[in-house]
């Protein structure tokens, strides 16, 4: 792992977030599974001063959008647009800073790039075209690839999973992997017909997964996995589809006729063409967009979600192998499902159909705080295993931590230095400095240096119960010095206790800048600060001389318990 001597100007790194189906509603799992995680790692390299660049998008073709557009009556453009859409809206409620959100079917190079990568495989001889059996519909004439088809799984016996991929074991499913299929268009039992594909065989590239699976930065339950996955064996997978709503197979070969690419061969390519998007917007070339996938100057890290390692860890690094010549990721920093426990109910899978979910446009709709979310997603992130959302929970935690014991803080130190020394942070004499007040100031170095090191491992939940701890901390040396007491027989010790504690509330204003920025942001206004010129050393290196204190605004409105049960 990293460490933190390497940031600096010269690192680069560039950060994605998975691309999420445009065809439904962002919810706190998606969140806390590839979105918070990432832009909490971006805003600390920003601070520790690396270029990154983030990006992020939709993934619009595939027949689950092709599903929605039937069922709703749209076509398959409109749902991804429309989605599209909201979720912009509430990843910018959110605070994700991307610098770009493309979507599949509408950034410019898309299709050309995902094509070109296509026929770069094809022309290295990587594809075997061959006929493959797969699910058919006779009444309705169609083949039914992926979600198209329902049925058991044939690794774990899980009922009801989509003929892609199983929900429970992760496991890639096929003809000969999917029982009782059922197509999921008239709901009839599925045949089995014959149709022409290009596979990619993934065993032909066991040796580079396994040896980028030897540097990679995946946690280690990823990596477990991920061995489990090369243990089974790896097998050919169908890049192509027989579906009217995708990128065109670019081959000059009748049999490539009506067929697409597959969804899950374009969609992680469209972290490529996000990136040439992102140089354009810029004004840069095209070809220093592609230079960063094609050169060892940046680090490539992607944030997802469990369901999606596969396809990252194994499929992804055989297609860039294939490929030839593209960089691997660096990392690939997966993140586990959250489950939901509404009051009173039983813990439960978040479910679209069960009406089991928080909604994100809701929980900001109802006036909820962009900062309490984050704060107690990445509170229980679910870094090593399934945690549990549960709406008293985040009330809980939201008036415990943050408004009693950082706001409360904040408040209460700043209001009293203005009230009883004025608003320039004073000076203190040296002799009345007592352990407590050096052992504060150890602490936040401490902090400082453990929640960078959790930072560059990326891990979240560690780095943020450092910060917290931090502020405990300082809770308990406000209180046993009680500058409110000191005040009225020993103002040289009360200035001191001020000073020391305004120290460790910058610190902590600093620290708390990637989990919440809007939070933080009003912490170091007190400083007179703007959050532009923070860097993530002045936690522990900034001088407060001269600094003239302001009242911040409020931290964290205390939300009453009603309000927050039904967020
Ligand atoms: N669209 C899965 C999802 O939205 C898939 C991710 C693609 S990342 C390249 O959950
Ligand atoms: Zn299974």
């Amino acid at each position: 792992m990293n460490a933190a001597h390497q940031t600096g100007k010269n690192r680069k790194v560039l950060v994605t977030s998975a691309l999420l189906y445009s065809n439904g509603r962002l919810h706190v799992g998606h969140m806390a599974g590839a979105y918070i995680p990432a832009d909490i790692y971006v805003r600390y390299l920003r601070l520790a001063g690396a270029d990154v660049r983030f990006v992020s998008g939709s993934d619009d073709y595939g027949v689950a959008i092709m599903m929605t557009a039937e069922k709703e009556g749209k076509t398959p453009a409109e749902v991804a647009s429309h989605y599209r859409s909201t979720h912009i809206e509430d990843f910018k409620g959110m605070g994700i800073g991307f610098d770009l959100y493309s979507g599949t079917s509408v950034n410019p190079y898309h299709a050309k790039m995902s094509q070109d990568f296509f026929k770069a495989i094809h022309d290295r001889g990587f594809f075997e075209k061959r006929t493959a059996r797969q699910f058919y519909d006779e009444g309705r004439g169609v083949f039914l690839p992926d979600r198209y088809v329902k049925g058991t799984c044939g690794y774990c016996d899980t009922k009801d999973q989509n003929g892609d991929q199983c929900e429970n074991c992760g496991k890639v499913l096929d003809v000969d992997h999917l029982k009782d299929a059922r197509s999921t268009v008239s709901g009839d039992a599925a045949v089995v017909r014959d149709t022409v594909h290009w596979f990619l065989d993934l065993a032909r590239f066991e040796k580079e997964v396994t040896t980028w699976l030897e540097t990679a930065e995946l946690r280690e339950g990823t990596k477990a996995y991920v061995r489990g996955l090369l243990g089974t064996g790896l097998v050919k997978r169908a890049m192509t589809r027989d579906i009217s709503w995708g990128i065109p197979v670019p081959l000059d070969d009748p049999d490539a006729k009506n067929k697409v690419l597959y969804v899950w061969f374009d969609a992680p390519i469209g972290y490529i063409s996000n990136t040439i998007e992102l140089a354009a917007q810029r004004g840069e070339s095209l070809e220093s967009g592609e230079a960063i996938w094609r050169t060892d100057d940046t680090e490539i890290v992607h944030f997802i979600g469990e369901d999606n390692t596969i396809f990252h860890c194994v499929i992804w690094i055989a297609m860039l192998s294939a490929e030839g010549k593209m960089k691997l990721p660096k990392g690939v920093c997966v993140n586990n499902f959250l489950n939901i426990q509404f009051p009173g109910k039983d813990v439960e899978k978040i479910s679209k159909s069960r009406g089991s979910a928080v909604w994100i446009g809701d929980y900001l709709a109802e006036g909820g705080n962009p900062d309490a979310l984050r704060y107690y997603l990445t509170a229980i992130a679910p870094e090593k295993a399934r945690t549990v959302y549960n709406p008293d929970d985040l009330y809980q935690r939201f008036n415990t931590d943050l408004a009693d014991t950082v706001g409360n803080l904040v408040n209460r130190i700043t209001s009293f230095t203005i009230k009883h020394s004025g608003p320039a942070v004073p000076s203190f004499k040296k002799e009345v400095v007592v352990p407590a007040d050096e052992k504060l100031i150890a602490a936040l170095a401490e902090t400082h240096e453990h929640v960078t090191k959790c930072l560059e491992e990326r891990s979240f939940k560690g780095a943020l119960e450092g910060v917290i701890e931090f502020a405990r901390h300082c809770n308990r040396y406000v209180d046993e010095k009680a500058p409110w007491t000191t005040r009225k027989t020993d103002m040289d010790t009360t200035i001191a206790t001020l000073v020391y504690a305004l120290r460790a509330i910058h610190g902590l204003g600093v620290m708390l800048l990637p989990f919440i920025p809007t939070a933080a942001g009003k912490i170091l206004s007190a400083f007179g600060r703007s959050v532009e010129d923070v860097r993530w050393n002045d936690a522990v290196n900034f001088s407060l001389e001269g600094i003239s204190l302001q009242q911040p605004p409020i931290l964290f409105q205390k939300a009453d318990r009603k309000e927050s049960a039904d967020a």
